[in-house]
């Protein structure tokens, strides 16, 4: 079964009326027929792309079995799921109306596949920011498909296209959106990235879930460059009612990172989350600031930071891409948090993400709530991007 339609099932019942339900069904068993003869055609020809298919394909039912386990323990466990649903598919609008809504207008557009079909589609996917070098690959691979399957219908392409997409995004190396929790004291979660992307926001809207978790949160206000960068952190802290530290602004971030650290030890935190200032423009002093805040943590906490996260904000695309690159160089980070994913009709830029930088996206930010940041789902994000064609 491809991607596509395992997402599908997954998400079944999800619709509104029983004659879509009777024509999501129809469909399903037709999908499934065509697959299995596709299946045996790849089998043949396409030994590549099998084994990156059975990856997906053994990837996701570990997600499966956790929502069935979910399931079977209670229903208030179902609630979080529903609503993470809901934050999806709600966050996701602008690139379902924008980006998606093209690939619709595609299909029903041609009767059969020629080259104008092939130009228009890579137009699109470029415009939604998939980055150019993917685009030029993934056209390759589906070219490639389309004549060896025999593809000749856009409407039975439309799912292809899904799965192609999707195979970029966990080709054949695993990655994971778990964050590095810390066994024994305090875990040290790094906050970088350029100024005005939502680091602090992120800080915030993290906090408030990991202490919905039960955990005991510090914030550090480590952007004392800006003004007014810790009173937001504060206020935050006071939101969402966790521990907050701060300096005036002008200190030493190193400082207030270490005063952070020697509480978080002495009052048994769980979780420190570090809020940073990302001057990229002198890229030297911001390297030696962040080593010197590095050097602070690894002193206080053996193996800290445990995660070193660099916020994006996803509707500033190619320009996220070449931040993310210029802070690889000059520091190791270890996850993205994709932030503003509501306000971008693209929706791309997660595999330009995976193609360009190989870095995980670890959380995604889909509003201003502080229920809006939600750990990056694959399975989700295609369903709520993609569900207007399911
Ligand atoms: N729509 C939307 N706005 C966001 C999101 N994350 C952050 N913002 C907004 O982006 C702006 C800048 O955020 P801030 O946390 O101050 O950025 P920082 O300079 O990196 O700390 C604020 O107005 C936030 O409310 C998101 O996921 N969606
Ligand atoms: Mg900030």
């Amino acid at each position: 079964m491809g991607l596509f339609s395992k997402i599908k099932s997954m998400f079944k019942g999800e619709s509104k009326t029983q004659e879509q339900e009777q024509v999501k069904k129809n469909n399903e068993i037709e999908n499934e027929n065509i697959e299995e003869q596709s299946d045996e055609i790849e089998e043949q020809v396409h030994q590549e792309t099998i084994s990156k298919e059975e990856y997906t394909k053994s990837e996701p039912s570990s997600s499966t079995e956790k929502k069935e386990e979910q399931a079977e323990e209670s229903t208030t466990d179902e609630i979080p799921t529903k609503t993470a649903n809901k934050v999806y598919e709600k966050g996701l609008t602008k690139s379902r109306k924008g980006f998606v809504s093209n690939l619709i207008n595609l299909t029903s557009k041609y009767r059969r596949i020629n080259e104008e079909y092939f130009e228009e589609l890579e137009e699109i996917l470029i415009m939604a920011d998939i980055g150019v070098n993917t685009v030029m690959e993934f056209m390759d691979r589906l070219r490639s498909r389309v004549q060896k399957e025999k593809i000749e219908d856009p409407e039975e392409l439309k799912e292809v296209i899904v799965d192609e997409l999707f195979i970029i995004y966990v080709d054949d190396n695993i990655l994971t959106n778990k964050i590095n929790y810390n066994e024994d004291g305090p875990t040290v979660l790094l906050f970088v990235g350029v100024n005005g992307v939502g680091k602090t926001t992120t800080i915030g809207k993290l906090a408030w879930k990991l202490k919905e978790e039960g955990k005991k949160i510090l914030l550090v206000a480590g952007d004392t460059f800006r003004a007014g960068a810790t009173k937001q952190l504060e206020e935050w802290s006071e939101k969402v009612g966790v521990s907050f530290i701060g300096k005036e602004e002008g200190a030493d971030p190193a400082s207030v990172v270490f005063d952070g650290l020697e509480k978080a030890k002495q009052e048994n935190y769980d979780v420190v989350l570090i809020d940073t200032a990302g001057r990229l423009q002198n890229k030297t002093n911001l390297m030696k600031e962040l080593e010197k805040i590095n050097r602070v943590i690894q002193n206080a906490i053996p193996n800290a930071p445990h995660e070193t996260l660099l916020v994006i904000d996803a509707t500033t695309g190619q320009n996220g891409i070449s931040q993310a690159k210029s802070f690889q160089e000059i520091t190791n980070i270890t996850g993205i948090v994709l932030t503003k994913l509501d306000g971008t009709a693209k929706g791309g830029i997660v595999l330009a993400i995976k193609e360009e930088v190989n870095i995980p996206v670890k959380y995604i930010g889909l509003g201003e709530t502080k229920e809006d940041l939600q750990p990056f789902d694959i399975e989700q994000y295609i369903y709520g991007l993609f569900k207007d064609m399911m």
